[in-house]
């Protein structure tokens, strides 16, 4: 069904693209930016195409470029990975208008739930919890006041064309929701060409825990346990771990029912991931993402699933081959992401990598596609490596993330490494017991 797969896509999620398609027995190709000339995704694939000068816009967000690097090498199907066109309906309808294969949703899917304050509705309408709020977008400062009044303050404005952090505001009370209102109204339209805002319930220290959703092109959905992405820091997320250590088998049970209830109710096809919020004991419906995510691996490690190997199968007509039956997870993982920036500022760190040297041994697994004398150019996201560890429980991975982090060497370029040395020396982290509030507390401490 496929045969050659392009990935529109670059750095480590093109590589771990690559792999699956190989061990698929699949041709590869990529395609890069003028920037991107010797970067390994383009070493590993069969064929190679640039499209564009360095600037995304003009590579690996131009359609066209990608469409015809696609055409002209024969490429069957299109992995557009995470960021970039992952989420892009147009693309996906695109592709599939030139008879290639899109490996992810529908282009529909991909519009419904790209909308947030659509989402919040088909959610509410297919029985998940959500928290109180407005009825979709917010027509008017008046409707705000009154919403608020209704379910009460803190509440929180959230643009429906955002996602990840962006255009939202809480407002503590009717004074600040006055302000508020334009103000997150203006930055939407700016950021997003769409204005319209929507309003929850804000919650103080909620936990960010989402269900890996998988679906077939023949009416199966599964749900494959949680990732608990509560470590963020400006909505960039730092950690992620499965299971959650703040969630019951039973939470887990009614989390994945509702995460399917949703899914089927759009006929969901491919990798997805159902944000919710979790305090006291219960949990809300945050947003949908239609695509694979950076955070999969520790999926993964605690599944023993292909999740990328599934995407390209299912994109081509095969059943999930997830066995039927009672679903389990299997010991614990983590996933640290290691971004070249200033870990006192954050501020990106691009630059040439002089030293580079992976920890390894059990339970240890580091995607990345950086290389000793690699150039960081400065016009991506900052992710160089993901190091994946796994144990039999928490205690086990987090003695592995320890020695991990130490034995992990990059040397002329900033990195987190130093962060994650200390978060997980944290009591608080050790624990357990953390919220989405955990890194303000932890930077401040
Ligand atoms: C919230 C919330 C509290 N209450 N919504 C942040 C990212 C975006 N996806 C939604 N976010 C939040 N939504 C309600 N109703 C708190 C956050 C939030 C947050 C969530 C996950 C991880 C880190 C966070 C940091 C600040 C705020």
């Amino acid at each position: 069904m496929i045969s050659k797969v392009l990935i529109a896509n670059r750095g480590e999620i093109a590589l771990r693209i690559i792999l699956a398609c190989k061990e698929l027995g699949l041709k590869t190709v990529a395609v890069h930016s003028m920037a991107d000339r010797d970067a390994l995704h383009v070493r590993y694939a069969d064929d190679d195409v640039c499209i564009g000068p360095a600037a995304s816009k003009q590579s690996y967000l131009n359609m066209s470029s990608i469409i015809s690097a696609a055409e002209i090498t024969g490429a069957d199907a299109i992995h557009p990975g995470y960021g970039f066109l992952a989420e892009n309906a147009t693309f996906a309808e695109i592709v599939g208008e030139c008879q290639i294969t899109f490996i992810g949703p529908s282009p529909d899917a991909i519009r419904r739930m790209g909308d947030k304050a659509k989402a919040r509705e088909t959610a509410k309408n297919a029985g998940v919890p959500i928290l109180p709020g407005s009825d979709g977008p917010l027509r008017s400062i008046d409707e705000a006041r009154e919403v608020a009044a209704a379910i009460g303050f803190p509440v929180i404005l959230k643009a429906s064309a955002g996602g990840g952090g962006r255009g939202m505001r809480i407002c503590a009370d009717e004074t600040e929701l006055q302000s508020a209102y334009e103000t997150a109204r203006n930055e939407a339209e700016r950021a997003f060409g769409v204005a319209d805002v929507y309003l929850e319930k804000y919650l103080e220290r909620p936990r960010h825990i989402e269900i890996q959703v998988f679906g077939d092109t023949h009416g199966r959905i599964v749900a494959l346990g949680e990732r608990d992405c509560s470590i963020q820091r400006r909505h960039q997320k730092l950690i992620e771990e499965s299971p959650s250590p703040a969630i019951t088998e039973e939470i887990r049970k009614k989390m994945s029912a509702a995460a399917i209830q949703l899914c089927e109710a759009v006929g969901y096809v491919n990798a997805g991931t159902i944000e919710f919020l979790f305090q006291d004991g219960e949990f809300y419906f945050m947003e949908m993402n239609t695509r694979i995510q950076v955070e999969h691996p520790v999926t993964e490690e605690v599944t023993g699933i292909d999740l990328v190997k599934e995407q390209i199968r299912v994109a081509a007509g095969d059943r999930l081959s997830v066995p039927h039956g009672d679903f389990r997870l299997r010991g614990h993982a983590m996933e640290f992401r290691i971004n070249a920036e200033d870990p006192v500022t954050f501020a990106p760190h691009p630059g040439k990598i002089k030293e580079f040297h992976l920890p390894g041994g059990p339970g240890v697994r580091v995607d990345t596609a950086a290389y000793r004398d690699y150039v960081i150019p400065p016009h991506y996201d900052s992710l160089i490596a993901k190091l994946v560890v796994k144990g039999k429980d928490r205690m086990e991975t987090l003695a592995r993330a320890r020695r991990a982090l130490e034995q992990f060497i990059v040397e002329g370029v900033k990195t987190s490494i130093p962060l994650h040395r200390q978060i997980v020396a944290n009591e608080k982290f050790i624990n357990g017991d953390f919220s989405t509030k955990f890194m303000e507390t932890f930077l401040r401490g």
